[in-house]
């Protein structure tokens, strides 16, 4: 049996030397199968550079491996005879190889597992599949964790109690048994609006080698109608790269990323963030190896504790909970829509043609560079559709084509649970339905705006202003069965009725006004 040669078949988002499918692998005798189809690269029409990315990233861990003495059977998308699906690639690479088993590391995504249980049906060898160990809960943990003695699921989950697990396991910032600083989360202290004056540290940019100039190049050739824009071109496309990025993050921004974490800034989209999800959920860094420099430079002095105790919330709380509850959920969570939210989502999410700066920057930056702030994603984006009503399947579509990090997995509970309220607060404890004084109070999109964001009614009045108040009054009956919502849907009821009036006469105008009609016109 331990000569018989292993076909490790690594995905995508798999790109990791610790991955479970490596953990036995023999230099000389198991052949690592990489490959580039069509079928992944199309099941949205993802982001350009989102698909530059991983491509250059898959073939320098290719090359990596090949360094150290790997075979590697690298399907490049352009090699003649690629057959376009994982299913079809491996079953040739199985015979290709004369492989006597394959091995791999679960897919990250419902729609990939599924298909993987039709392959081990029909390959002429074993298919064994691994479970995921670069999380750090599994899915037993979070069953355990959500689920009761009984197998019920609960009506919701809440992050904040999962995360006080998740530390309490890791031991991060932990001492005694408790939290460092007497406190679970410094969430409060990490609201504040950025200064005029405010020094934003510059990032580092990673000069396109010939790898990743050839990805460009493919990209452009094949991929030229999908949105987004494939140059500049700076990103971590290695290992090595990627943890100088780390270094770089802790170094420099991670001093202020707890502080300046919901603020948003004109032409400025990374202010104080990481800019390590990608790079995290394809495998280059680690979730542990992220917390542990973060944690490391709060021992040293150089991060504050609500910097680093919120950094830590979001891998080990947020990031881990959202797989839980994708796991947990699907696959019904892919249909849920509890708002009965049936609109188009208007053209300008694809162009950023719109009068509303804050969408205008946030589209555009999206556009841009594949990223958005986590404030920008929820509070802007995600909040337009809330309040607009959007279809959440169009929502879900849009936000997996258009974010360099984006995977099912990730997106989905941040779309679906967070952003829309669709599974009706399962996973959000109220929505994140915000009027224009939020948008005004974190940024300084407002002041170059063509609407008033202190007004509330007419033509000039910050359409998120009066859509707000619309969408509590549409959706009242759902709404007021939450007790976080107790006090505004109190004033909502105390609204004159002259004045609910004039709401839904100004959405119904913005509505179905000509930015909103031009629907779904995706590249
Ligand atoms: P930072 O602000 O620096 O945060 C540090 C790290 O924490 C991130 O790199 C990420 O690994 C993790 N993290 C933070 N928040 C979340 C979260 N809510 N869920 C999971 N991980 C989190 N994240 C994705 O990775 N892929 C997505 O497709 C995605 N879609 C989103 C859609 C919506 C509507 C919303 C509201 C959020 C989405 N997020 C997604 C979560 C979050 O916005 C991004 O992880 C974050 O903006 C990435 O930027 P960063 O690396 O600079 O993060
Ligand atoms: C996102 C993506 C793209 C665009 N292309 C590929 C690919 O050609 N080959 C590959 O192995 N992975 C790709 N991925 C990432 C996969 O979509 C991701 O690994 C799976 O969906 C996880 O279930
Ligand atoms: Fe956005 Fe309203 Fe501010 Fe304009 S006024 S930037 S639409 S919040």
């Amino acid at each position: 049996m331990s000569e018989e040669k292993v076909l490790r078949f690594i995905l995508g988002d798999q790109l990791s030397r610790d991955l479970s499918s490596l953990s036995d692998a023999v230099p000389g005798r198991d052949v690592i199968f990489i490959a580039e189809v069509m079928g992944e690269a199309t099941s949205v029409r993802h982001h350009k550079k989102k698909i530059a990315f991983l491509f250059s990233a898959m073939r320098h861990f290719a090359n990596d491996l090949r360094a150290d003495g790997f075979d590697i059977d690298y399907l490049a998308l352009d090699d003649a005879g690629n057959p376009g699906t994982f299913g079809a690639a491996l079953a040739d690479a199985v015979r290709r190889n004369d492989a006597h088993r394959v091995v791999m590391t679960e897919p990250s995504e419902f729609r990939v597992l599924n298909d993987a249980q039709t392959w081990r049906e029909e390959l002429s060898v074993d298919l064994e599949i691994r479970t995921d160990t670069r999380f750090l809960a599994s899915h037993e943990d979070f069953v355990s964790w959500a689920v009761n003695d009984k197998g019920q699921q609960p009506k919701t989950l809440r992050m904040e109690y999962f995360y006080r697990e998740m530390r309490r396991r890791t031991g991060y910032l932990m001492v005694d048994g408790g939290p460092e600083g007497g406190q679970w989360n410094f969430d409060s202290d990490n609201r504040k609006a950025l200064p005029d004056k405010i020094r934003i540290p510059v990032r580092p940019g990673f000069e396109p080698d010939g790898t990743t100039r050839a990805v460009m190049d493919l990209v452009a050739r094949r991929f030229a109608s999908h949105f987004g824009d494939l140059e500049p071109f700076d990103h971590p496309v290695t290992r090595a790269d990627a943890l100088a990025y780390l270094e770089w993050f802790i170094a420099e921004a991670l001093p202020g990323f707890g502080d300046w974490q919901d603020a948003m800034k004109q032409s400025e989209p990374l202010l104080f963030h990481s800019h390590l999800s990608a790079m995290i959920n394809c495998g280059l860094l680690g979730p542990r190896e992220c917390c542990d420099r973060a944690v490391a430079a709060w021992r040293e002095g150089q991060a504050p504790l609500n910097a680093v105790e919120g950094f830590v919330r979001q891998i080990i709380g947020w990031r881990e909970f959202i797989r839980g509850v994708y796991w947990l959920k699907m696959p019904d969570y892919a249909d849920a829509n509890a708002l009965d939210a049936t609109r188009q989502l208007p053209g300008f999410f694809w162009t950023g043609d719109t009068e509303m700066n804050c969408l205008r920057q946030a589209v555009t930056e999206t556009k841009a560079n594949a990223y958005a702030h986590h404030i920008q994603r929820l509070m802007v984006l995600g909040n337009f559709c809330l309040l607009a009503g959007i279809d959440p399947k169009q929502v879900q579509e849009w936000f997996l084509i258009v974010y360099w990090d984006a995977y099912e997995w990730v997106e989905m509970p941040n779309v679906v649970g967070m952003a829309l309220y669709a599974d009706g607060g399962f996973l959000a404890s109220k929505p994140y339905a915000a009027s224009g004084a939020y948008i005004n109070r974190m940024s300084d999109y407002c002041a170059g705006c063509r609407f008033d964001v202190k007004q509330k009614a007419g033509e000039k009045a910050c359409p998120f202003n009066y859509l707000y108040w619309n969408f509590l009054s549409a959706n009242e009956g759902t709404l007021r069965q939450n007790h976080r919502m107790g006090l505004i849907m109190g004033s909502l009821g105390k609204m004159a009725p002259e004045r609910l009036e004039e709401i839904k006469a100004d959405s119904s105008r913005f509505l179905e006004g000509p930015e909103m009609r031009t629907g779904w016109t995706h590249v």
